[in-house]
């Protein structure tokens, strides 16, 4: 077997916690932070962590070195998989889509993807299921897999549908040329793009503003807007007001807090930025 399923090497993956960020690094910086069955393990390792360690309130994904990462490992997960069972081949790719998609996508704490240099073929998609994404403005993206014989696969052309203009994307995975963290901000696939050396900061001051906010506010309101891309208007309004009732139920002192600060207290505008919220629970 080319591959062992139980065993997880820790420091493939980097994970620190400051000041309610949990940062989380690719660290395989000599294949460029390729994904590979390891990498699968450890993320799933990490996100069940990180999910529930009070030190994280916001979660960045980031990659060691010069790459954000180089998609897929080529070696591990296509040419080494051929001589595996099909069952083994069914696995690998059901851990690489449950931590790049799944568990991700529906994180219980907001993400952000802090794109450092590359980001290739199958690192679209962690990096798309990802809340926000920061590309430092002379990262590379490219989607590659034409350029060596296979299609983009994995769901990526699905996430770039969601993200991208048509055009662009139809473009870039039939051309299989790079484009840069301005162009991919232009195009809407990353949320901005910055100069490198403030690429940090950056993605620090967002971390900071997301902290503020009640965590359960947050995960509603990102939950409600990923799921109502996939249903009717009808379900949809049905599906928010649930939603909304529920987030009632479970922070309802939150919005009391709000409304009570703007309407009674005049202390604040919601217009203007976040109302003064009681110490954190668990903080
Ligand atoms: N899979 C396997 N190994 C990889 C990958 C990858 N995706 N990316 C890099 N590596 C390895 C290289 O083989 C090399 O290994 P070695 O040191 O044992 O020879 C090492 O990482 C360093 O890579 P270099 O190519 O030397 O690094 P360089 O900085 O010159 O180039 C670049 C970086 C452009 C990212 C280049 O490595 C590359 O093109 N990688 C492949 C990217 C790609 O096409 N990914 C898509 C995979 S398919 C998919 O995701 C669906
Ligand atoms: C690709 C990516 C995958 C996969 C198969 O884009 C192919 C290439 C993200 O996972 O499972």
């Amino acid at each position: 077997m080319a591959i062992d399923l139980t065993k997880v090497d820790k420091n493939i993956v980097r994970l620190e916690y400051d000041k309610g960020v949990a940062w989380v690094t690719l660290n395989r910086p000599e294949k460029r932070n390729a994904l590979n069955p390891a990498i699968s393990l450890r993320m799933l390792e990490i996100l069940d962590e990180v999910e529930a360690d009070d030190r994280c309130g916001v979660m960045v994904l980031t990659g060691e070195g010069t790459a954000f990462s180089a998609g897929m490992d080529i070696k591990e997960y296509f040419r080494d998989m051929k001589d595996q069972p099909r069952i083994v081949n069914i696995k690998v790719r059901r851990l690489n889509w449950e931590w790049q998609w799944r568990r991700l996508r529906y994180f219980q704490k907001p993400t952000i993807a802090m794109v450092n240099g590359w980001c290739i073929g199958g690192a679209f998609l962690p990096m798309a299921s990802c809340d926000i994404a920061i590309a430092a403005e002379d990262a590379q993206f490219t989607l590659s897999e034409v350029n060596f014989g296979i299609l983009p696969a994995g769901n990526v052309p699905r996430a770039m549908a969601e993200m991208m203009p048509s055009r662009a994307a139809l473009y870039y995975i039939m051309t299989g040329e790079s484009f840069d963290g301005r162009k991919a901000a232009e195009l809407g696939l990353v949320t901005e793009a910055v100069p490198r050396e403030k690429l940090r900061e950056r993605v620090r001051a967002i971390a900071d503003v997301l902290l503020e906010k009640g965590p359960e506010v947050v995960k509603g309101a990102k939950d409600a807007f990923k799921r109502v891309q996939d249903l009717d208007w009808d379900t949809s309004e049905d599906y928010l007001i649930s939603k909304q009732e529920q987030l009632w139920f479970i922070a309802g002192d939150e919005r009391e807090q709000g409304f009570k600060q703007f309407l009674d207290d005049k202390t604040f505008k919601p217009g203007l930025g976040m109302y003064k919220r009681s110490p954190k629970k668990g903080a």
